[in-house]
């Protein structure tokens, strides 16, 4: 039976994959942090058969202990701090988590591994994020990398990193770029879960309006289910390499609220959507559009769900949530 360990398993990426891999038979284990962590008992609930160990990607020797514990073929790192705006807020707490973080389980995989390398296949979770004020459209593995946040930033830093393992010792590291992925298990913090749940809110009369910041932005937006496939496929290459990994299509904030409102019979939001400062960015990055060819030739990955399904998606979701009071 093939082992997986996923930090970050807490998280959205961490709970679909470990959905996928325990239905293709591994052995899942999974890191979780903090002495009393809320979400612990979401993932027992939803993979109860997912096996926890304690750590944090900020103690290396928590992390030594992880490995030694669960000794796993795959490695999967999807912790981070991985909300944008906040990385602002906290600039050396981002760095130490998605940036050293990431040097720090490279180098507990080396340890753990010695002169066995390919006993363990690493993938590091880069991001869209790192191309930033983008140098080229449609961005591609090769595309010029220009961070406009310390979120940016620290990922750049994992993704060299990562490739400077693979370089450097013969290591199986795989870095996946992935673009903007979303579902109803998306954080309500991102702008389109808060899109989907307060739409739901407000056609059930519960909220009369949604502050917002830039509408203009525009992401290549995928579903999370199928992108955890592509992190999956990228282990089990003869050859580790980057990929991106998107749907080739970008769409703005008025995009998606057209969209979730239409969904729920109202055609203008107008009334119902402000603006406020408080939610616009140092720094934007105002269009994101991946060419994920490679991914599609390579591995044989593409995108299953639409932007439309992905909306509708995460619309229902909240409405049957907000009327079941979860
Ligand atoms: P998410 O829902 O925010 O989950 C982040 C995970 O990281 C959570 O499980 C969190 O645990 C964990 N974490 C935070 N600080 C940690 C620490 N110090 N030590 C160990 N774990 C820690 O993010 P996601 O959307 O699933 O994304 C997964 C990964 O892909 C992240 O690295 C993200 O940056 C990257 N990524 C995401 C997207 C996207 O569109 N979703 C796109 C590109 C890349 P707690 O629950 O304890 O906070
Ligand atoms: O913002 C705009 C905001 O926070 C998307 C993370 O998973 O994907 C995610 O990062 C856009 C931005 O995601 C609000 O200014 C407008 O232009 O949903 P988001 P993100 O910053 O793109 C990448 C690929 C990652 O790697 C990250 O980990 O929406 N926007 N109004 C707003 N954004 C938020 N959050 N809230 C608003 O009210």
């Amino acid at each position: 039976m093939p082992s997986a360990l996923i930090t970050g398993i807490t998280g959205q990426d961490g709970l679909y994959l470990a959905e996928l891999l325990l239905a293709k038979g591994y052995d899942v284990h999974g890191l979780v942090r903090g002495q009393n962590n809320p979400k612990r008992d979401l993932v027992t609930d939803l993979v109860p058969d997912v096996q926890l160990h304690f750590g944090d990607l900020t103690d290396m020797s928590s992390l030594i202990r992880a490995l030694r514990e669960s000794d796993p073929d795959e490695v999967y790192n999807l912790g981070a701090v991985s909300f944008v705006a906040y990385s602002w807020e906290n600039a050396h707490l981002t760095t130490d988590v998605t940036a050293t973080g990431v040097l720090n389980l490279l180098e507990a995989v080396r340890l753990h591994v010695g002169s066995d390398v390919d006993r363990v296949r690493f993938y590091q979770a880069s991001s869209s994020e790192m191309f930033g004020k983008v140098q080229e459209t449609p961005q591609h593995e090769g595309t010029l990398l220009w961070p406009r946040s310390p979120y940016g930033v620290a990922k750049v830093y994992g993704h060299h990193m990562t490739i400077n393992y693979r370089e450097s010792y013969g290591m199986h590291a795989s870095s996946g770029i992935l673009f903007n992925h979303e579902s109803p298990r998306r954080g309500p913090e991102f702008v389109t879960r808060k899109i989907s749940q307060a739409v739901a809110r407000i056609s059930l009369g519960l909220q009369d309006h949604v502050l917002l910041g830039n509408l203009d932005a525009r992401r290549d937006w995928g579903f999370a289910g199928d992108y955890v496939e592509a992190m999956w496929l990228m282990l089990q290459q003869p050859q580790a390499d980057d990929y991106v990994v998107a749907t080739g299509e970008t769409h703005s904030i008025r995009d998606f609220l057209d969209l979730a409102f239409a969904h729920v019979g109202i055609e203008d939001w107008t009334p119902l959507v402000r603006q406020d400062e408080r939610f616009m960015r140092p720094a934007e990055v105002d269009v994101l559009l991946g060419d994920a060819g490679k991914a599609r030739d390579v591995l044989g990955w593409k995108p299953r769900v639409s932007f439309p399904e992905l909306v509708a998606m995460m619309v229902e979701a909240d409405l049957e949530a907000t009327r079941q009071g979860w």
